[in-house]
């Protein structure tokens, strides 16, 4: 059975354009809960070890650089078959091939700064919420 939960990052760029509540609104709009949350900015360490499963690539380093860059958003969402629904909410990685109205069609900048992060299987999920909440902060 698929997993209730996926992780979402609203990204320093999104954060920084003032986009945090009309994207928090639109994922409660389509049916999620939001079972944790929290503001906060990553240490270069911390963006490496999120992002480890890239480490190599040619864009691994421009993304911890902007993944550093300012303060982003993170939220545990709660919805049946999460990753593959938010999946679908925030369209494809590269914003100009992402469905009309979706997240990243309507707010990311490049394939880089999409806006938001989604976790891609209920693996990735359940690690990327313990890298971020413990127990007591998820409701
Ligand atoms: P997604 O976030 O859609 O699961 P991943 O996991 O392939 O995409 O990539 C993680 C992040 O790395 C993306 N959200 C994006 O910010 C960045 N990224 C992925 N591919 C590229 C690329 N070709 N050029 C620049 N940045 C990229």
């Amino acid at each position: 059975m698929a997993g209730k939960i996926t992780l979402t990052i609203i990204k320093p760029g999104a954060v920084s354009k003032g986009l945090t509540g009309t994207i928090l609104n639109r994922i409660c709009e389509e049916g999620f809960r939001i079972a944790a949350l929290q503001m906060t900015q990553l240490t270069r360490s911390e963006a490496e070890r999120f992002y480890e499963v890239h480490r190599g690539k040619p864009f691994y380093e421009g993304l911890v650089e902007f993944m550093t860059s300012g303060p982003i958003v993170v939220a545990i969402l709660e919805k049946e078959d999460a990753v593959e629904a938010y999946r679908a909410l925030i369209g494809a990685t590269d914003p100009e091939k992402a469905e009309e109205g979706t997240i990243r069609k309507l707010y990311a900048q490049s394939v880089r700064e999409n806006a938001v992060h989604g976790s891609d299987s209920d693996e990735s999920a359940d690690r990327e919420a313990i890298f971020f909440f413990s127990m007591s902060e998820r409701f």
